[in-house]
């Protein structure tokens, strides 16, 4: 049984996670209406990412006899200037997400919930992937500058994202 901190954090964290789905999700639907439909894809993907985050946390707490707390997405921006502020506010945000994660990973010690613990460490590290993603796509947008070609060139690239599921093994309750 999850303690009533853990089970109110991680739900917070499910709540997280469906946002970040839904930021991903608007900023696709910007990229596609810029013209730039491999960022779009790459961005779609990162919502299906996310939704499956949220989704493992929720088969987790389910697994730990826990209730999770649904609560009301909030909306995200509907507009954004172009490429390099989307990913900017990538950056942003998963920088926001590690900091949520890394507080759980310390409440789960504090409560003595080493098998949480363990849980949270798959995220700890798929955060450093997740930060380290959104600053190739910034350091790389950096360097293509205001040259159309390059960002055509880079747009491609992000075109060949394609979604795995992390959690195959995982089923739905
Ligand atoms: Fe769920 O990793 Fe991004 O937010």
């Amino acid at each position: 049984m999850l303690s009533e901190k853990l089970t109110n954090a991680l739900s917070e964290q499910i709540n997280a996670e469906y946002y970040a789905a839904y930021l991903y999700l608007s900023m696709s639907a910007i990229a596609n209406d810029l013209g730039l439909k491999g960022f779009a894809n790459w961005l779609f993907v990162q919502a299906q990412e996310e939704m499956a985050h949220g989704t493992h946390i929720y088969e987790y707490m389910i697994e730990r006899n826990a209730i999770p707390i649904l609560k009301a997405i909030e909306q995200p921006p509907s507009s954004f200037a172009g490429a390099n502020e989307i990913f900017k506010a990538v950056y942003v945000h998963e920088q926001k997400v590690t900091a949520l994660i890394n507080t759980i990973a310390t409440l789960a010690l504090q409560e003595s919930d080493h098998a949480c613990y363990q849980f949270m460490m798959w995220y700890v590290n798929e955060q450093v992937e997740e930060e380290a993603n959104a600053t190739d796509v910034l350091d790389r947008l950096h360097l293509i500058g205001e040259t159309d070609g390059l960002l055509l060139t880079l747009d491609m690239e992000l075109a060949a994202r394609v979604f795995v599921n992390p959690f195959p093994a995982k089923t739905a309750n």
